[in-house]
């Protein structure tokens, strides 16, 4: 029998050590999805008792430059702390990393709750206060970045930090599925992509999130959370020393530096 709180702490200090370690699924092939959202609570409550709030939901996998990326094939979800969130133009330290990598969001802010099983984007979109752009910072736990799909599940699908825009708009003021991006490394362009790559509508994968929550026993998605919808683009690696930036066509830009 696996012990869900073991594999917990483990994954636990490989973030803190910043020490990646070994994929569950190599030694426990029998290691399934729903042993690993179990995983999952139970580093969710390690993290409560270190004294950390939940500050947003996050959706993964929800394009095809992912899927291609990870090679996975479905959506997942995680938690983002408040420790993980860094003001735009801000800065992170590359020793509090593994190998860190970022990626271009948009993110949502309830208005009213969200609650499966039978969400969809339209109503989501009724239910919706705000929408910003947001860049996440993903840190696998494992080595390599390499890792099946029950692994990064239990991994809190490699959530590390989050940069939101500084500025939000209403749902009604923008085309929420053709909002391009362009993400860049010390002004070199690394990566593009569209909003509506992210499961047609970003809208979409909160009215999908909100259906797996109901799914998992989790309940609704109360008014005023924050959602991140998942990546637009592949998520490019950073480095010591970049100045990333990511412009999003009439939302402006979300941007931070490595030190
Ligand atoms: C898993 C997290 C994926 C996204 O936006 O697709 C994710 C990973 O790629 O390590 O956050
Ligand atoms: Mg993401």
């Amino acid at each position: 029998m696996l012990d869900c709180r073991e594999l917990a702490i483990r994954l636990l200090k490989a973030e803190e050590n910043h020490k990646a370690v070994s994929c569950i699924t190599e030694k426990n092939p029998e290691f399934d999805i729903a042993m690993a959202y179990q995983v999952q609570n139970e580093l969710v409550q390690l993290k409560k008792n270190q004294g950390h709030k939940i500050l947003a939901y996050k959706m993964g996998i929800t394009s095809q430059a992912k899927m291609k990326q990870m090679n996975i094939n479905e959506p997942i979800y995680g938690y983002i702390f408040d420790y993980m969130n860094v003001p735009d133009e801000g800065e992170l330290l590359i020793e509090d990393f593994i190998h860190p990598k970022v990626e271009a969001e948009i993110a949502f802010i309830l208005a009213e709750d969200v609650e499966g099983p039978n969400m969809t984007m339209e109503e989501v979109l009724s239910k919706t206060e705000w929408v910003l752009p947001a860049l996440e910072i993903i840190d696998s736990r494992y080595t390599d970045f390499v890792f099946k799909l029950p692994d990064v599940i239990a991994d809190n699908t490699s959530a590390a930090r989050v940069v939101f825009g500084k500025r939000r708009f209403r749902p009604n003021e923008c085309e929420l599925d053709e909002i391009g991006v362009t993400m860049f490394t010390n002004g070199e362009l690394r990566a593009d992509g569209v909003s509506a790559a992210v499961l047609g509508n970003p809208a979409n994968s909160v009215a999908v999130l909100a259906n797996m929550l109901s799914h998992n026993g989790k309940g609704k998605i109360a008014k005023g959370s924050i959602i991140l919808s998942g990546g637009i683009t592949e998520a490019i690696m950073v480095n010591k020393g970049d100045s990333v930036t990511a412009n999003y066509d009439g939302m402006g830009s979300v941007s931070f530096q490595v030190r």
